[in-house]
């Protein structure tokens, strides 16, 4: 099984250097960082942390899917993670695990869900905010989807068999693009997992998101939007 890593990353130099120094290399094919318009050293400290570095137009989910179509042509599965080392990379063989094993399409980690005493999650990394949106979604997917999968998270952190990221017909370039994948796989009826990942404050470097109100606010009123219209649309 052939795996490439996206890394979205807008002005993450701080960070990016460790983010890529961490990545398992030999389960690995390749480590992409998906650079749109930083103006610190981002590309360079990740080109000369192993990475290849590609540039995209502003947004989220454009960089990530950017990132998906300049993935070598022989790979099977993308992992995608954030570039501000928040996720922590040693838990990629688990999120590998169940798509190697050929009983998975799309294995995502969750931060929230019910885990073993040990995984941690440290204190401070996630705001109350964000734990709310991720039960509030997992609840309302549940009501639309009763019998499929019941996320417990938004996590960014996940792993997809390409040929499944390819039949979702993904067009969210923003924010948006992690709900959205979440939803046309329940749509689309992917096999999804979640297994529990630890998760750490951002590394350094600033926060694009959770760490800025209006940013926050923005990126809330966006996954409402790709909540409502996604789940409308008809499959
Ligand atoms: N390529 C690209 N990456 C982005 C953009 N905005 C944010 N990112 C990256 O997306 C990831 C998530 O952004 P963060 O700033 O960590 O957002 P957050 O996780 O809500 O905030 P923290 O609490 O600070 O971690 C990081 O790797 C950012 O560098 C963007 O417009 N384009
Ligand atoms: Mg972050």
């Amino acid at each position: 099984m052939r795996v490439s890593v996206i890394i979205p990353a807008l002005n993450e130099a701080e960070s990016i250097g460790f983010v890529v120094g961490e990545m398992p290399w030999s389960l690995i094919d390749e480590c992409i960082v998906v650079d749109n318009g930083s103006t610190d050293d981002t590309a360079a400290i990740a080109i000369a942390a192993g990475a290849r570095v590609i540039t995209a137009p502003r947004g989220y989910g454009a960089a990530c899917m950017d990132g998906a179509s300049a993935a070598l042509q022989t790979s099977d599965v993308l992992v995608f993670l954030d570039g501000d080392g928040a996720d922590i990379a040693a838990h990629i063989p688990d999120l590998l695990a169940p798509i190697a094993r050929g009983e998975m399409d799309l294995v995502l980690g969750t931060r929230l869900g019910p885990r073993p005493a040990t995984l941690k999650r440290e204190k401070g990394s996630m705001l109350a905010s964000q734990i709310f949106a991720g039960w509030f979604v997992g609840t309302l997917l549940r009501l639309r989807f009763p019998r499929k999968h019941r996320y417990t998270d938004m996590c960014a952190f996940r792993a997809i068999r390409r040929t499944a990221l390819n039949s979702l017909g993904m067009k969210e370039r923003t924010y948006g693009w992690n709900l959205e994948m979440q939803i046309r796989a329940l749509q689309k009826g992917l096999r999804i997992t979640e297994i529990p990942v630890g998760y750490r404050a951002r590394y350094g470097g600033i926060s694009k998101v959770s760490g800025d109100f209006r940013a926050s606010l923005k990126a809330a009123q966006r996954i409402l939007e790709v909540l409502l219209r996604v789940t409308a649309e008809k499959v």
